[in-house]
């Protein structure tokens, strides 16, 4: 089997490679250009031809900013190949239509996803979920990566204003992180003008304890922080568990237009939190509840938090995959500094500090630095792989930057096109990176595709770096807007392909047709219905106007890939049903008259004939009927 495939990838390989020799030798139309970056188009298109069947090697998971959705897509093809709805309803797999989804989405129709957090299990990646924050509405989701399904949303979380510091998790995945990008008056609702903003208002970093059976997650506790701005954040491991950090601006405490007021100090801060003297400190009762939630206040309870001073405005802290050096950049400034656990956990035992902020003290910088390296303007993330390098992107210089821990030399540097955020690399956040393959998220893309007018999509460029030289070797694109991305061996996921029937748990689920009925209590009308290739069954019903209908909707098919839509219009319901799956449709039938359902998804050579009547008797009988304005009208048709 293995050689069977390397065979198929060789033989896909040397056809490919006559190919694009025929094309460069062949005086063709389109003869492939030399790669801007001077590598070997040849090499690149081998790298990245995943031949038709094939399978590639790693999942990609993107978060999709504002639109609320997870994108997974294959490496090294780059092809997407999946769109996960989670913060946003999406009519392409039904989310946000039945009552489970309607329920978790909680009345939102968007959320701002920033940053996918795989679980873990001893620092690397254990295929288990895929946790997301949302920047907007302080919620962090859990996708079950056996179904690809959001399977929780919890939120919003009580205090946390803007959870951007979100949602990294802890080594064996005890907890995500939390924490507020925007500092409100707590408990929020609260009222102080703006004036009050350095005294009253507060951020917090905080932590959701994840069940480690189930993934179910729980808000566990918050730790009141001055009025800093808390951007992003990452978990120790190795040499630095137990710990975790965020990056903080605007230590100035200021409002107003934050780019000139809030970038006055030389230096701002990294949050360090000892979390495990937070579980204690929690244990030992030295909190309070504010909204619900246990909250330290640090200057009752010294040894759970201090400040790292970094430079000013920093974006990215990331953690190296012995967990011995802390990374952290400041946009603003062409240096990367390398904090070092062992002189941080020093400069905390005797005391080395430089004053406080709050009661939170301060550590002397030139006491828990270990470098300042020189990598490039506009430094924000760094990846890491398996040979001791750190890959930092560099959002003003338009490239990314490889260099070593340790010796902090800058060994390499490619351009990217344009305008790098964060940069993912295999399994690059683990304690044990893949190295090979680097992907670059970028802000801009401009006149790297055809065009689509002024609404362009983001850019995402594979780079090979196996070698010593980073190379450039895919250009994808994607929706707005990927922020951070990870990478799994896809070797890790097994996701199943239908559910099976005799794990259903849905006391509501039919699995035969003959078991299809309506059963009516007063005006609440049950409907168990079946989808099978190719029908519903009961193909229709009849209500009364003002009914309130549920209906358990079970798609019996245990074959792969035979998916069922239900949709129906009038009534804006649109819900997908995968093999063994059964959902709950809830709609008052509020509108009289006779409305089609009908299979959205092509299942069968007789899809089209899978449909049925639901028929709502008008409130006051047939005469009335006649009387009911069709929808279009009473709604004032047309523009
Ligand atoms: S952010 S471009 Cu929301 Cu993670 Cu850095
Ligand atoms: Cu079922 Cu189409």
């Amino acid at each position: 089997m293995q050689r069977k495939s390397q065979l198929r990838l060789w033989m896909g390989a040397s056809l490919l490679t006559a190919l694009l020799l025929a094309l460069t030798f062949g005086g063709c139309a389109r003869k492939p250009k030399q790669l801007a970056q001077g590598g070997d188009v040849t090499e690149a298109a081998i790298a990245t031809y995943v031949a038709p069947g094939d399978m590639d090697e790693y999942y990609l998971f993107y978060s999709g900013g504002h639109s609320g959705n997870v994108y997974v897509a294959g490496v090294p093809s780059m092809r997407h190949i999946a769109t996960i709805p989670v913060f946003t309803p999406y009519p392409g797999t039904g989310y946000g239509f039945d009552k489970a989804t309607k329920d978790m989405l909680g009345g939102y129709t968007w959320g701002d996803s920033h940053h996918t957090a795989l679980s873990e299990t001893n620092g690397d990646y254990d295929g288990r979920w895929l946790f997301i924050n949302d920047n907007a509405n302080n919620r962090v989701a859990r996708i079950d990566l056996r179904d690809f399904k959001t399977k929780q949303i919890i939120g919003p979380i009580p205090n946390v204003s803007g959870n951007h510091g979100s949602s990294f998790v802890t080594p064996n995945t005890e907890y995500v992180l939390i924490g507020s990008r925007f500092s409100i008056p707590l408990p929020r609702h609260t009222y102080a003008p703006i004036e009050q903003y350095a005294t009253v208002y507060k951020g917090v970093v905080g932590a959701l304890a994840v069940d480690p059976k189930t993934g179910q997650m729980s808000v566990g506790w918050e730790i009141l922080m001055p009025p800093f701005d808390y951007d992003l954040g990452d978990a120790g491991k190795g040499a630095s568990d137990g710990w975790a950090f965020w990056t903080c601006y605007n230590s100035e405490r200021a409002t107003g237009k934050l780019e000139v007021t809030s970038t006055q100090r030389d230096r701002d801060y990294i949050a360090a939190v000892n979390w495990k003297n937070a579980e204690q400190a929690i244990k030992n009762g030295k909190f309070k509840m504010l909204d619900g939630v246990k909250v330290i206040d640090p200057k009752d309870t010294p040894g759970v938090v201090f400040l790292m001073p970094c430079s000013k405005s920093p974006h990215g802290v990331d953690v190296s995959p012995d967990g011995k050096y802390i990374i952290g950049s400041g946009k603003l400034q062409s240096i990367t500094t390398a904090f070092n656990i062992e002189k941080i956990q020093n400069a905390i035992q005797t005391k080395n500090f430089t004053g406080d902020e709050d009661g939170i003290p301060v550590l002397k910088y030139e006491a828990i630095k270990d470098a300042e390296v020189n990598v490039g303007l506009g430094p924000l993330h760094t990846q890491f792989d398996d040979q001791g390098y750190a890959y930092t992107s560099l959002f003003v210089e338009s490239a990314i930057a490889k260099w070593k821990l340790g010796t902090w030399e800058v060994v390499d540097k490619v351009p990217v096109a344009y305008n790098i955020g964060h940069l993912t690399a295999a399994e690059g956040d683990t304690m044990h990176p893949k190295g090979k393959y680097l992907v670059a998220l970028n802000k801009l893309s401009h006149g790297r595709h055809l065009s689509v007018g002024p609404s362009q999509p983001e850019s995402s460029q594979l780079i090979n770096i196996a070698g010593d030289k980073m190379k450039l070797i895919y250009d994808a694109f994607t929706e707005p807007e990927p922020h951070y991305a990870q990478m799994i061996l896809a070797s890790k996921l097994k996701p199943i392909e239908v559910y099976a029937k005799e794990e259903s748990k849905d006391p509501n689920a039919i699995w035969d047709v003959k078991d299809a009925k309506v059963e009516r209590s007063g005006n609440t009308v049950k409907v168990k219905m079946t989808a099978v290739r190719s029908s519903f069954e009961p193909n229709h019903f009849e209500v009364n106007q003002g009914d309130h209908v549920t209906i358990y909707l079970t798609n019996i098919e245990q074959t792969t890939d035979e998916i069922h839509g239900f949709g129906l219009a009038d009534y804006n319901l649109n819900v997908v049903i995968d093999p063994g799956e059964t959902k709950t449709i809830d709609f008052v039938a509020d509108k009289p008259g006779v409305f089609p359902y009908y299979c959205t998804n092509f299942c069968s050579a007789l899809h089209q004939e899978m449909q049925g009547y639901l028929l709502v008797k008008p409130k006051g009988g047939a005469a009335a009927a006649s009387r009911v304005k069709p929808v279009g009208e009473a709604a004032g048709a047309g523009r």
